[in-house]
């Protein structure tokens, strides 16, 4: 049994869409709709975000607003490492993903010494740098930045000094660079890549499970599979991106991608997974509110999260 702390972080600097930051508000109106005293019975913390960034003019067009992401990953990484420190599960609800980077450092700095896994369940590989990217959307980078790659080989931007001086720093926070080898990641769901990223899976044998695949194997053969083949590693982060799940469940996310999970299999996929001793942390992000009729996504992303953090506090 784990004791449970919920994370907020209502930050939506790094997508391309807005309203990611009232994800967690969302999630919690789903709570109250189901009666539920989920939010009233978990210890939560709140980390002040930057989003009044979003209206000043974007300097940095290749990492759209990363020297405010860079505070937050400081915040962020030194409320995970406290969490950890103190014994407890940190439980992450973030509005877009480039969070998850702030929370890999935060892990690396509470275990310096210790190989961490990474389960990353998501329809994008969100492994572009500032040198790759298309977008500039710095929700589509937290992977490259964890394993310090720039992918200079797929190279089509030109980053200005700027922004490759908040990259280099966002890389090496905590002062350990990389926090994550390839050989420590899987991917599940990931079905719309750009060739760059394409490039470095390849490159590097990243490997991934599609939901087809999952399906044929079952869910929680699949669970125990990916984790069998993490076990040289000593932690596991989950990081569950709601737009691995199929447009059907909701659209209420800022980039939805055709022949995802449906909610069911998502839930029961995330709580056999985060039945392993080595899983320190689970992440949620991605729900948009804006974008959806009704609170749907928040409904489906909710009960995954109640069932993901029964499973963790249950005494097994
Ligand atoms: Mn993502």
């Amino acid at each position: 049994m784990r004791t449970v702390k919920l994370i907020e972080v209502k930050s939506e600097l790094g997508a391309g869409t807005r309203g990611a930051s009232l994800g967690v508000d969302a999630i919690k109106i789903a709570a109250m709709d189901f009666h539920s005293l989920y939010f009233k019975e978990l210890k939560s913390v709140e980390i002040q975000n930057e989003n009044k960034e979003l209206f000043e003019p974007i300097i940095n067009h290749y990492a759209k607003h990363i020297n405010a992401i860079y505070k937050l990953y400081q915040r962020v990484s030194s409320e995970i490492k406290r969490t950890l420190k103190g014994r407890r599960f940190p439980l992450v609800l973030a509005g877009d993903h480039s969070t998850a980077g702030g929370t890999i450092a935060g892990i690396r700095m509470a275990y310096p010494k210790k190989r961490l896994g990474v389960i990353w369940i998501d329809a994008h590989a969100d492994i572009h740098s500032p040198y790759t990217t298309p977008s500039g959307n710095m929700h589509g980078m937290p992977l490259a930045l964890s394993l310090g790659e720039d992918n200079m080989e797929c190279r089509i931007n030109d980053p200005i000094e700027e922004t490759v001086m908040f990259w280099n720093k966002l890389k090496n926070l905590g002062n350990i660079c990389p926090k994550i080898f390839y050989e420590d990641i899987f991917y599940v769901g990931v079905r719309d890549l750009e060739e760059q990223e394409e490039y470095l899976i390849n490159k590097h044998k990243i490997k991934r499970l599609s939901v087809a695949e999952l399906r044929r194997r079952g869910i929680s053969r699949s669970a125990d599979r990916i984790l069998k083949m993490l076990d040289h590693c000593d932690l596991i982060y989950i990081s569950f991106d709601v737009d691995s799940m199929d447009p059907k469940v909701s659209k209420g996310t800022g980039t939805p991608v055709p022949r995802g999970l449906s909610n069911i299999e998502a839930a029961n996929f995330a709580a056999r997974l985060v039945r392993s001793p080595k899983v320190c942390c689970f992440e949620m992000v991605e729900v948009n509110p804006t974008l959806d009729k009704e609170n749907t996504m928040a409904e489906n992303a909710f009960k995954i999260l109640r069932k993901v953090t029964n499973q963790l506090t249950t005494v097994e």
